[in-house]
């Protein structure tokens, strides 16, 4: 048996903020979990600082399945980003231990390797079509085999996914209170279309691309915008509306063939099992961080494959380096893997997080090495304490509060 000695949380803000749980054992062997929630970064902390940690103390490590099934039923209040994040972090890191008590990448303990590398996508953007055309065309030469593009519209002050400079796109502003932003859905219907005639007319139409709608869309918009854009043969449109009601994407589906993509959101296998089982949707972007760790899931894009689903999980900034090395291995390993979101990190978050996970002609690729392939140093972590920080809200032109 390999006992659990020490469970400790550490949160920190490299660039931006990230929480982490590291796991120790008796062996001496230890392995760290992603506990990043942005904008409730806390809560997750204490979730696993108050009510995780001490229970894990004496526990097996090598009982994976035992250890999640005793936090989700053991919690009675079953499911939500905040509880399925803790028990994501503790799944991660005992996974991360059975690599290294095994030797093995973890992904050989997957299943080993379905593909040569992980396709990856890459974020372009800019205030106007052109600049945003210019961006994927830096993508490109980066070697991004498919390119997420957003622009700016007319008339929308702080539009989603747009920013400026090099500094990787962080939405979650520093502060006690979050930003407020402005919408127009009749703004966004008209503009987003015209995007995608120029980056055909500059690209053609093999390249893929990606547009993320971010909830923002009530099923029979989405549905005119799936139509709208349907001629430039989009391998997604993401999140096009709110998902707790999972049988309106059937009013998407009657009138557009525009794949769609959905789940970033999502914190356990309820949330998109109507989704797919009825197929209204073509991929699942459900994250090791937000959707109960490695365990749960693979048993997510288990389901998925008996509907043809793909995985395309989320991959922003403010999943930690540890999410996207554990992605990397499930990614590598599952039978329908789709597309990996890449948004690479900034630097400071690489000093604090080595791995050796690493990109290289449109894939990423995980490391070799026992275990997931990354760690946290404890003490440059120190250096960068918890800074407050939140998600925009949304308000339509009239103040109603929107989805962001
Ligand atoms: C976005 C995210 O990358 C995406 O697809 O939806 O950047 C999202 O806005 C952030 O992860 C929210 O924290
Ligand atoms: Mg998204």
């Amino acid at each position: 048996m390999t006992t659990i000695v020490d469970a400790s949380v550490i949160v920190s803000c490299p660039g931006r903020n990230f929480v982490t749980l590291k796991i120790r054992t008796d062996d001496g062997v230890s392995g760290v979990g992603d506990a990043t929630l942005n904008g409730r970064e806390l809560a997750v902390a204490s979730y696993l600082r108050d009510h995780v940690c001490p229970l894990l103390i004496g526990r097996d490590a090598q009982r994976i399945e035992d250890t999640w099934q005793y936090l989700y039923k053991g919690a009675y209040w079953r499911r939500g980003p905040v509880t399925m994040a803790a028990i994501a972090a503790v799944d991660t890191a005992l996974w991360d231990i059975k690599g290294k008590l095994a030797g093995l990448p973890v992904y050989q303990l997957l299943g080993g390797r379905s593909r040569e590398g992980v396709t990856v996508y890459g974020h372009a953007n800019g205030e106007s079509v052109a600049e945003a055309v210019d961006d994927v065309a830096r993508l490109v030469d980066l070697g991004y085999r498919a390119v997420r593009v957003q622009c700016g519209i007319p008339g929308i002050e702080k539009m989603y996914g747009v920013h400026k400079g090099s500094t990787p796109y962080e939405p979650a502003g520093a502060g006690a209170r979050p930003v407020e932003a402005t919408w127009s859905t009749q703004r966004y219907l008209t503009h987003v279309p015209r995007l995608f005639e120029a980056v055909r007319d500059r690209f053609g139409p093999d390249l893929t691309l990606l547009h993320d709608v971010h909830h923002r869309l009530t099923p029979i918009e989405a549905a005119r915008l799936g139509k709208r854009v349907e001629d430039y043969a989009l391998h997604w449109l993401e999140d096009p509306v709110p998902a707790e009601l999972q049988e309106g994407f059937r009013l998407i589906r009657t009138h557009t063939t525009t794949p769609i993509a959905v789940g970033e959101v999502f914190n356990s296998i309820w949330d998109c099992q109507q989704l797919v089982a009825e197929q209204l949707v073509d991929f699942v972007r459900a994250t090791v961080v937000h959707a109960g760790g490695i365990t749960h899931l693979r048993r997510i894009f288990d389901y998925c494959a008996l509907y043809h689903v793909r995985s395309g999980s989320h991959g922003a900034t403010d999943l930690s380096p540890v999410c996207m090395a554990a992605a990397l291995h499930l990614d590598v390993a599952i039978p329908n893997f789709g597309l990996q979101e890449y948004m690479p990190h900034a630097e400071v978050t690489d000093e604090v997080f080595p791995r050796s996970y690493r990109f290289a002609d449109g894939y990423l690729h995980p490391g070799e090495e026992p275990g997931l392939g990354v760690d946290i140093d404890e003490k440059l972590a120190a250096r960068y304490p918890y800074q407050p920080a939140y998600l925009p809200v949304n308000r339509l032109t009239d103040g109603t509060v929107h989805s962001w």
